[in-house]
């Protein structure tokens, strides 16, 4: 008879993009990887009760609600997952740790500092009694990346002098693409700079294992004004009567000094027409290079300096190797994995810490410096001057 695991109950807020994705990972993590507990999908919460009991079905969820101070209070809820806009997520997350759930929430993690340190300062109270936060910098389980950092971490790259990093989508381009949630500071924090360039601040300093110490940044918002949206979740909107205001940032640039020696150029748009989803890293150091792209996310070009130069260049690494980090719970090599995987492999990694007892990462305390940092590049832009990231 097979041993019955011990169950982890989770409920979700928040039913969207990042809901459904979030839905497919706990419902396939513990049928592909070995857990030490078995996710179970208690209950889906959202404002609208037909909707939310209609994405309960279709995701695979038992129950639905649609006040999440009902979710935190259920006895069979352990962990709460916080996949909403922004400006939820400190009141939701913080009353989640207080009620002694653990608990996953989207990036970034907070739209301000001041809410992120609270965040942080109620998992630290939480921590204390074995109750665990993670942030969702989901990139961070691409294989490919998993890869980057080891080749850095065993010294193949030697000492880093440069990381580029671009995160590119062109949804916004579009001068009438309505006006989502996403383009309004008091739900979103910022644009481009927290939604997106919050990944690739997080991404460098997870494959460097440095972080950024200074930044000077310029912010930009080509199209002031848009067609109000007549129903919005995540990246669709449906256009409604009358125009409004953007209130966030199209594109954020900024260049960084990295605190090991390293400088860093970062660019982060919704207006790079034909890029959809790339996320560009390039990292060169004294003995060798590599760089990805999401947009081919099973591969890593690494360039090894220390070979002679006749025979260097860059070697296109195929990542589906049994070898290569959560690669084997999935296909034989050459299948290849998608957008969802990372996802998956974020539950797998977090339902392992949890059973092991041990913190996951990136945890609130991570997500408050990935904060810290969009806050400097948003005063730099605002005040034309280099910012220092406080440690
Ligand atoms: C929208 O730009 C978005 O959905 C981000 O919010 C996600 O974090 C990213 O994974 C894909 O793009």
């Amino acid at each position: 008879m097979t041993e019955q695991k011990a169950t982890l109950g989770v409920g979700m807020i928040g039913y969207a993009f990042m809901g459904a994705v979030h839905s497919h990972a706990w419902r396939s993590a513990h049928r592909f990887f070995d857990l030490p507990l078995t996710p179970r999908m208690q209950v889906v919460c959202g404002r609208d009760a037909t909707r939310v009991a209609e994405a309960a079905t279709r995701f695979g969820w038992e129950e639905s609600a649609t006040d999440w101070r009902d979710v935190i209070a259920r006895d069979d809820v352990d962990l709460v997952d916080v996949c909403t806009p922004g400006d939820t997520h400190a009141e939701i997350a913080i009353a989640a740790l207080e009620a002694g759930k653990h608990v996953l929430c989207e990036k970034p993690l907070a739209n301000s500092v001041a809410e992120a340190e609270r965040m942080a300062a109620a998992a630290a109270v939480a921590a204390e009694r074995g109750v665990r936060t993670m942030v969702g910098f989901t990139y961070r389980r691409v294989p490919a990346i998993a890869l980057a950092k080891k080749l850095v971490a065993d010294g193949r790259l030697g000492e880093l002098h440069h990381v580029r990093a671009q995160y590119l989508q062109d949804w916004l381009a579009d001068p009438e693409a309505p006006l989502s949630w996403r383009l309004d500071k008091s739900k979103a924090g910022s644009g481009a700079l927290g939604d997106i360039g919050a990944h690739v601040i997080d991404l460098t300093q997870h494959i460097t294992g440095d972080r950024i110490q200074e930044v000077s940044g310029m912010l930009e918002t080509f199209v002031k004004e848009r067609p109000v949206a007549e129903d919005s979740s995540g990246l669709s909107a449906t256009a409604g009567a009358g125009r409004g205001p953007v209130t966030v940032d199209d594109t954020a640039l900024f260049l960084a000094r990295f605190a090991g020696g390293a400088v860093g150029s970062f660019e982060a748009t919704r207006f790079a027409t034909g890029r959809k989803n790339a996320i560009r890293i390039e990292i060169n150091g004294s003995k060798g290079s590599l760089a990805f792209d999401f947009e081919d996310m099973n591969v890593l070009h690494f360039h090894d300096a220390t070979l002679p130069d006749t025979e260097a260049g860059f070697r296109r690494i195929v990542v589906t190797e049994p070898e290569h980090q959560w690669v084997s719970g999935w296909w034989p090599p050459g299948h290849g994995l998608g957008y969802e995987h990372g996802f998956t492999h974020q539950v797998v990694d977090l339902v392992r810490a949890l059973g092991d007892d041990t913190d996951p990462a990136p945890n609130f305390a991570d997500g408050l410096q990935v904060q810290r940092v969009l806050a400097a590049v948003e005063t730099s832009s605002d005040t034309r001057t280099w910012q220092e990231i406080p440690v």
